[in-house]
């Protein structure tokens, strides 16, 4: 078929495929979720409902794209992890980035009930994303890390905090007042001290967030591979050993 002399506007488009044999975390986050979990009344410091239906969006996402070889969850945010070598959309980076959180984010709509039973959605959700690549498994699992140490520094404060406000009675200015300057230990201090609360027996899911991987179960001596979500501590190296695999499995 001859071109149509419309076709020369296709040169305007960019090349955007990322770096090849690079890992790719695409990592996505929920558009002021401070106002959203505020207007569905999620719970405070954490809404077991909410985390339980990022996790089953995310469920969705690695179940649709097996190049996602891990992800982890934490707060409004979800980061997944492509295989280094994946050649998925030839590796265009909006392609990649555009698909992925559309799921994610339908998938977030198309399960609230599941999870919300009947507390009504009150308007659509939105979430933004980015891709960031890695050279090495290093930096990689330095990434992993990092959004974990997050959830504990964060949910440690969030406690501590929404313990002061509904069981000591502080106003919200007060709280912050009570915990400027203090360190972790503190925090733990106040919690056992005042509110006889050991953080150590908070929920895993509360303080380490979601891991979701891949693992292969033998179920009638046939090699099945399913998806499962856990909530183990990625800041030491007992996780990577033991799962390394994971980073490390060719297509
Ligand atoms: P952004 O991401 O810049 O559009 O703004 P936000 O408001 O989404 O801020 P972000 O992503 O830094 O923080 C996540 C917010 O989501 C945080 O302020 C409180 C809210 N949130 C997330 N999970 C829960 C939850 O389980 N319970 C409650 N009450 N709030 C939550
Ligand atoms: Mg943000
Ligand atoms: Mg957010
Ligand atoms: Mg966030
Ligand atoms: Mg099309």
């Amino acid at each position: 078929m001859a071109k149509s002399s419309f076709e020369y506007v296709k040169k305007f488009e960019h090349d955007d495929s990322l770096l090849p044999n690079t890992w790719i975390v695409i990592r996505l986050d929920g558009k002021c979720f401070h106002k959203f979990a505020d207007d569905h009344n999620f719970t405070k410091p954490n809404d077991l409902r909410a985390l339980k239906l990022m996790n089953y969006a995310a469920y969705t996402v690695l179940k649709e794209y097996s190049d996602i070889l891990l992800s982890f969850g934490q707060s409004d945010e979800y980061s997944f992890v492509l295989r280094k070598d994946s050649c998925l959309y030839k590796r265009r980076s909006a392609k990649l980035l555009t698909t992925i959180n559309s799921k994610f984010s339908s998938s977030y709509v198309f399960y609230w009930n599941k999870f919300f039973e009947h507390l009504p959605l009150k308007y659509p959700p939105c979430f933004d994303g980015r891709i960031v690549l890695y050279p090495c498994d290093e930096n990689l699992i330095d990434y992993m890390k990092w959004r974990q140490a997050d959830v504990h520094i964060n949910n440690l404060y969030n406690t501590t905090f929404w313990t002061l406000i509904l069981k000591g009675q502080l106003t919200p200015v007060q709280a912050e007042k009570r915990l400027s300057g203090t360190v972790s230990a503190d925090k733990n201090e106040i919690l056992f001290q005042e509110f006889n609360m050991n953080y150590n027996n908070e929920p895993e899911i509360f303080k380490r967030g979601t891991i979701l991987l891949r693992k292969s179960l033998l179920h009638n001596k046939v090699n099945k591979s399913i998806i499962v979500d856990v909530h183990d501590d990625m800041l030491k190296d007992k996780f990577w050993k033991e799962n390394i695999y994971i980073l490390s499995v060719k297509k």
